[in-house]
């Protein structure tokens, strides 16, 4: 019921709807209406009440409900199934079990906040409740294990791509999960892969984002500290989604090519020199491009290109 009174004042947002419409649209009487809307207003939506003219939406709840997330999104299969939740364990662990029960491609999984978030390698992401994004995605690409890393370059041009637009920042990727803002990471993904031999069954596309203040590790940046552009929450997933479903849908009909190369625009490294910590040594040298599976190519002082696949930090001098 109150999907379908919200439904209605989105459509007529910014103008009011007169009680009686609205009761009759949604086959209330006034006073039923009325503890409805007031319900909505315990939820964080403004609706604004005038007598003689009716109700009218003034602004949203700062939380990323799925009908919210959902509205009016232009997506064709990332967010073609939205859920929300409040606080879980950890959003990708939720779109794991998900996954396994046959849950589609595209299927976005948000929370507002997460008890046991996850980083690589067995560290956490620290995710304070409603403030920042904590999403996973559901992906079945048609591709082998050893192209999933292309995975993430999708989702950190994506995160990169909507962080630009939405804030009006420089984003920048670190190789291959992080997002920097003025050389402050505020922005981390996670993938993770369920495979059958040698083909991938699907993924758990992990992202979370830093967007308000709070307490993170020295490291961490957020996008309310670095921009002076007001954005809400909801604006970003809406975007970010918008820009993962166009990178998925361009590379399951044209491959990485497109990618790669958007992808080198938006990365800090192009041509520095890098230091890369593996897990049995260290190297250095100089970030030259990357493979078409994704690796980073850093070419030694010796001369040699070594691919990396999955080295952990990457160091920019
Ligand atoms: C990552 O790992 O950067 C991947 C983070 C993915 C988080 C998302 S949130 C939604 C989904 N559900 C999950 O459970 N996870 C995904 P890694 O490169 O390993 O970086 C982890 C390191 O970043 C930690 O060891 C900290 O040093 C640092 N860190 C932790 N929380 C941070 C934060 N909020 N912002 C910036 N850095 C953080």
């Amino acid at each position: 019921m109150d999907e379908k009174i919200l439904k209605i004042l989105r459509t007529h947002r910014d103008k009011f709807t007169s009680a009686e419409e609205l009761a009759r649209r949604v086959s209330l009487s006034k006073p039923t209406l009325a503890r409805h809307i007031s319900k909505l207003g315990d939820e964080g939506y403004d609706i604004q009440h005038q007598p003689h003219l009716g109700y009218k939406l003034v602004g949203l709840p700062d939380r990323l409900a799925a009908s919210e997330v959902k509205w009016q999104l232009n997506t064709k299969i990332i967010g073609r199934k939205v859920l929300s939740y409040n606080v879980v364990d950890s959003t990708n662990t939720t779109a794991f079990s998900l996954a396994r029960q046959g849950a589609p491609c595209g299927t976005a999984v948000f929370a507002e906040g997460q008890k046991k978030g996850r980083g690589r390698r067995g560290r956490g992401w620290v995710s304070p409740t409603s403030k920042g994004i904590y999403l996973s995605l559901v992906l079945r690409p048609h591709i082998s294990s050893n192209e999933a890393s292309l995975i993430t370059l999708l989702a950190a041009a994506s995160c990169a791509e909507s962080i630009r637009s939405v804030c009006g920042l420089k984003a920048l990727i670190r190789w291959p999960n992080d997002i920097l803002v003025n050389n402050k990471k505020v922005c981390g993904i996670l993938t993770e892969i369920e495979t059958e031999g040698n083909r991938v069954k699907f993924i758990i596309l992990g992202i979370g984002i830093n967007v308000e203040r709070s307490k993170l590790p020295p490291e961490a940046g957020t996008l309310r500290k670095e921009t002076k552009r007001d954005f809400s929450r909801l604006d970003l997933a809406r975007e970010l989604l918008q820009h993962l479903d166009k990178h998925y849908r361009n590379f399951e009909r044209r491959g990485a090519e497109d990618l790669i190369r958007e992808w080198k625009n938006l990365s800090a490294f192009s041509g520095r020199r890098v230091k890369v910590f593996l897990a049995h040594k260290t190297i250095e040298g100089q970030a030259q491009d990357i493979d078409d599976e994704g690796a980073l190519i850093v070419r030694l002082d010796s001369g040699f290109r070594e691919h990396v696949t999955s080295a952990d930090i990457v160091k920019i001098r």
